[in-house]
């Protein structure tokens, strides 16, 4: 019963609380299904969930991943209260949900990253990785969103492995980037929106994001991209910035022309080693995958809240609004496109 939440979406939850509330949602309301669609580096199964009123239909789809980086909690969080609304909103007490849920199938992977997740709980809240074994290091983990093969190994990631933007040893050499490579490959044709969650920075980006090209959907990805934004600011004022990866994150003053090569190089480092979150070219992610490899025009990534005041660790009282923002936009955004 809609009234007797399995989950308390004010708070934030481990990765068994999130599976255990998605478990109940789909033996509880028919409009939800879940699928294990594969198994992360130390065995925790990475699930999909899909919000469908007829999976006979074939609805284009609207799709999402969440906390691929393990310390970004408010992805998750923002995740579970979208399912929680959406489900809850569907037939009856909300009309634009129910016309949203008519037109278009809704998936989730609301934990991308399990065994990260699960480190940022138990071991290190600033852990970003998966928990790979690197083979020859002592250090742990791959950067899930340099895994991917869209420019892969290039610019604005790192060999080795005890950067946090470490590509790992191929493209797609992770089992967390290969699920997300199958299950998006698997509806392949379908999907019409692919969101990355993130945060933080409070920006909405678009492709491309391993090189500072511009896609040739340009104008019509700003277009969207101003949709969802503009909603989004309405809601309560947050500030928000989009674009291209590249455009919008060399907007910043860290960040130089691209002839200058030695503060290009001075400015790489700087935000390795400080500001890991935040390069202007970043190569080998989910944005540029399903964009440039999977035929997803609407591929973006979404940086959440905040600014930097609190950064990765946004206080358990930031996530309604956080996630009542963001919902609005993608609602715009959803209707625009
Ligand atoms: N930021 C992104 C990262 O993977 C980014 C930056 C933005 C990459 C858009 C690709 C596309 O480094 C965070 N917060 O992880
Ligand atoms: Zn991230």
């Amino acid at each position: 019963a809609s009234n007797n939440k399995a989950i308390d979406v004010e708070n934030y939850h481990t990765y068994e609380e999130i599976m255990a509330y998605l478990a109940d949602l789909a033996s509880t309301n028919p409009l939800v299904s879940t699928l294990v669609a594969g198994t992360s580096v130390e065995g925790r199964q990475i699930v999909q969930a899909t919000i469908s009123s007829d999976r006979s239909a074939n609805k284009p789809i609207a799709w999402f991943d969440c906390i691929i980086h393990a310390r970004e909690w408010i992805t998750a969080a923002t995740c579970v209260w979208i399912i929680d609304t959406i489900t809850s909103g569907y037939a009856g007490t909300d009309a634009e949900i129910t016309a949203l849920v008519d037109q278009y199938d809704w998936k989730f992977v609301p934990v991308a990253n399990p065994d990260g997740y699960a480190n940022s709980w138990s071991n290190d809240r600033l852990w970003r990785k998966n928990r790979a074994i690197n083979s020859g290091s002592a250090c742990v983990g791959v950067d899930l969103n340099r895994n991917f093969p869209s420019g892969f190994g290039g610019e604005g990631s790192s060999n080795l492995p005890c950067s946090e933007t470490h590509h790992g040893v191929s493209a797609l050499s992770e089992p967390e980037s290969q699920t997300l490579d199958a299950l998006i490959a698997a509806d392949r044709g379908r999907v019409k929106a692919a969101i990355s969650m993130h945060s933080y920075s409070q920006l909405w980006l678009s492709s491309y994001s391993y090189s500072s090209a511009l896609p040739v959907e340009y104008p019509e990805m700003m277009n969207a991209m101003k949709a969802g934004v503009d909603a989004l600011v309405a809601t309560y004022g947050t500030p928000y910035e989009y674009g291209s990866t590249g455009t919008v994150l060399c907007k910043s003053d860290i960040c130089s022309t691209e002839t200058n090569s030695l503060f290009h190089f001075t400015r790489v480092q700087f935000v390795t080693i400080f500001v890991a979150y935040l390069t202007d070219i970043a190569s080998g992610t989910t944005t540029d995958h399903y964009y440039e490899n999977e035929g997803v025009v609407h591929s973006y990534t979404i940086e959440l809240r905040d600014k930097g005041r609190y950064g990765f660790q946004l206080p358990a009282s930031q996530i309604v609004s956080t996630a009542t923002e963001t919902w609005n936009g993608i609602k715009a955004f959803m209707n625009a496109i």
